[in-house]
C-alpha cells in the first residue's frame, strides 16, 4: 500500500487549503525555475525514464508523446492543450484534482508547455463541472497576480498563458481530436488520424493534447526524480494511479495508490470492502465504461496495471475507473444502459458507429426483455465485431468492448433470461422493469 508521504495529491479530499499559500506550504511551485532550468530535452529524457503512461484512458508513454513535437519552429506557434472533459461513464478523478489540487495541474502545465515550446496552454473542461473550472479559475487567476503565469512566468524566462475553455456536454469531445475541432469553434467531431495532433492539432499546429492527471503528476516526478516514480508499480505499469471506485462497495472513493496494487487490497484497504461479502460479487468494470467487464470470481487477484488487465483478463485499466456489481445487480441490463449512451454520444459521423450503435442497442432492448431469440446473442457479437476498428475514433470500439465482455462473461444470464420469458416464468415488462 502507498505510504502517505508518497503521495503526490495531498489535498484530493479537500480537507487542507487550495489555495496558492496552501499549495505553495505543501510543496507546490517550490522553485519551478529549477525544474524549467534542466531544458527541454533533459525534461522529456525524465519524464521517458518515469515510465508514466498517459492517464486519459489509452496509457501512450508521455514523455514519447512529448517527444513528436517539433524541436524548432517552423513558423507555427505549439500548442499544450490538457483534456478536462472528463466524461466516461465511472471516472471522477480529475475532478477532484481541480477542485482541490488545481496547482498540481497549473505548475505541471507550466512545465510540460515550456518542455514542448508551447507558450499558450488550453484546459478544455468538461461543461457539467462548474465548480471545478471557479476553482481552477481562481487558482489560474492567483497564479497571475503572482508573477507564475504570463510573461516570464515563475522568473523562469519563459513566457506562457493558460486559458480555460468549457465545454458543452458532449461526450465526445474528450476525444482528443473533436476536443481541438471545438476548441475551434467548430462541432465536436473527431479527425481522421493520422495525422496526430503533434504535426497538424490546434489550428493546424503542432499540439500536444495530455489528460489532467497525466499533467498534474509532472512537477512532483521531476523533483523527486523519475527513478522515484518508475520504483513504483510493474515493469511497464510505473508509478502512483488515482482509481475512482464506485457501484457496490461499502465505501466509494477515489484514491492514490500504487500502479499494479491488487484488486483485493485496493478495495478492503480503502473501500471497505464489497456489499455483502467478496462472495456477493458479480462482476467489475475495472476502467471505466469502455472497457469489457470481468466475471467477480477473476477480479479477486487481479493486478491493477495496463498490462495485466488487458493482457490476463482481456478488459483494461482504462481511466481507472472500477465499478463494482454485485450479485442484486441486474448485468445484462447494465450492458444495456451502456449502450443507450454511446448510441446518443455517437457523432454519427462514420456508418459503422452511427448504424451499428443503433442495431446493438435495438438488439440489447429485446435482451434485456428477454424477447430476442438465442440466436440473436452470435448475431449481435457478429455486430460489434463489425464496428470494432472500422470507425474513425475509439468510440466506435468503446461501444462494441461492453457488449463483447456481457456475451463471453454472461452469456449463461442473457440464455436463462431468454428462457425465462419464453417458458412465460418472467414477462417482458418485469425482465425490462
Ligand atoms: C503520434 C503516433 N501520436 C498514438 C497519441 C494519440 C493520443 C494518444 C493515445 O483514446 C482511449 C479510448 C477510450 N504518433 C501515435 C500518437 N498517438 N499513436 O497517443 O492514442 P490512442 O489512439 O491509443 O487513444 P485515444 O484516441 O486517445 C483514448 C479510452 O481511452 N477510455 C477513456 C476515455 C475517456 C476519458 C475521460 O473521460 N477522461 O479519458 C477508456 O478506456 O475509449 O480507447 O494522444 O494522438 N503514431
Ligand atoms: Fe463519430 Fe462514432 Fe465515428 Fe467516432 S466512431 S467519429 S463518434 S461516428
Amino acid at each position: 500500500m502507498l505510504k502517505d508521504q508518497d503521495r503526490i495529491f495531498t489535498n484530493i479530499y479537500g480537507m487542507q487549503d487550495r489555495s496558492l499559500k496552501g499549495a505553495m506550504k505543501r510543496g507546490h511551485w517550490d522553485k519551478t525555475a529549477d525544474l524549467i532550468a534542466l531544458g527541454r530535452d533533459e525534461i522529456i529524457e525524465r519524464m521517458k525514464a518515469s515510465g508514466l503512461r498517459g492517464r486519459g484512458g489509452a496509457g501512450f508513454p508521455t514523455g514519447l508523446k512529448w517527444s513528436f513535437m517539433p524541436k524548432q519552429s517552423d513558423g507555427r506557434p505549439s500548442y499544450l492543450v490538457i483534456n478536462a472533459d472528463e466524461s466516461e461513464p465511472g471516472t471522477c478523478k480529475d475532478r477532484e484534482i481541480m477542485r482541490h489540487d488545481p496547482h498540481t495541474l497549473i505548475e505541471g502545465a507550466l512545465i510540460a508547455s515550456f518542455a514542448m515550446n508551447a507558450n499558450t496552454c488550453y484546459i478544455y473542461i468538461r461543461g457539467e463541472y462548474i465548480r471545478e473550472r471557479e476553482a481552477l479559475q481562481n487558482a489560474i487567476d492567483e497564479c497571475y497576480d503572482a508573477g507564475l503565469l504570463g510573461k516570464n512566468a515563475a522568473k523562469s524566462g519563459f513566457d506562457f498563458d493558460l486559458y480555460l475553455h468549457h465545454g458543452a456536454g458532449a461526450y465526445i469531445c474528450g476525444e482528443e481530436t473533436a476536443l481541438i475541432e471545438s476548441l475551434e469553434g467548430k462541432k465536436g467531431m473527431p479527425r481522421m488520424k493520422p495525422p496526430f495532433p503533434a504535426m497538424a492539432g490546434l489550428y493546424g499546429c503542432p499540439t500536444t493534447v495530455n489528460n489532467v492527471e497525466s499533467i498534474a503528476v509532472v512537477p512532483t516526478i521531476l523533483r523527486r526524480g523519475p527513478e522515484w516514480f518508475a520504483g513504483f508499480g510493474r515493469p511497464n505499469n510505473a508509478g502512483t494511479k488515482l482509481f475512482a471506485i464506485s457501484g457496490h462497495v461499502n465505501n466509494p472513493c477515489v484514491v492514490e495508490e500504487e500502479m499494479s496494487i491488487s484488486f483485493e487490497e485496493l478495495i478492503e484497504k480503502h473501500c471497505g470492502g464489497i456489499r455483502g461479502g467478496w462472495d456477493n460479487l458479480l462482476a467489475v468494470i475495472p476502467g471505466g465504461s469502455s472497457v469489457p467487464c470481468v466475471r467477480g470470481e477473476k477480479m479477486r487477484d487481479a493486478i491493477m496495471d495496463f498490462d495485466y488487465l488487458r493482457g490476463e483478463l482481456g478488459s483494461g485499466l482504462g481511466t481507472a475507473a472500477v465499478i463494482v456489481m454485485d450479485k442484486q445487480t441486474d448485468i445484462v441490463k447494465a450492458i444495456w444502459r451502456l449502450s443507450k449512451f454511446y448510441k446518443h454520444e455517437s457523432c454519427g459521423q462514420c456508418t459503422p458507429c452511427r448504424e451499428g450503435t443503433g442495431w446493438m442497442m435495438r438488439v440489447m432492448d429485446r435482451l434485456v426483455r428477454g424477447e430476442a431469440e438465442i440466436e440473436e446473442i452470435d448475431m449481435l457479437f457478429q455486430v460489434t465485431k463489425q464496428v470494432e476498428g472500422h470507425t474513425i475514433c475509439a468510440l466506435g470500439d468503446a461501444a462494441a468492448w461492453p457488449i463483447q465482455g456481457l456475451i463471453r462473461n454472461f452469456r449463461d444470464e442473457i440464455e436463462d433470461r431468454i428462457k425465462a420469458q419464453k417458458s412465460g416464468k418472467i414477462s417482458a415488462a418485469v425482465a425490462a422493469e
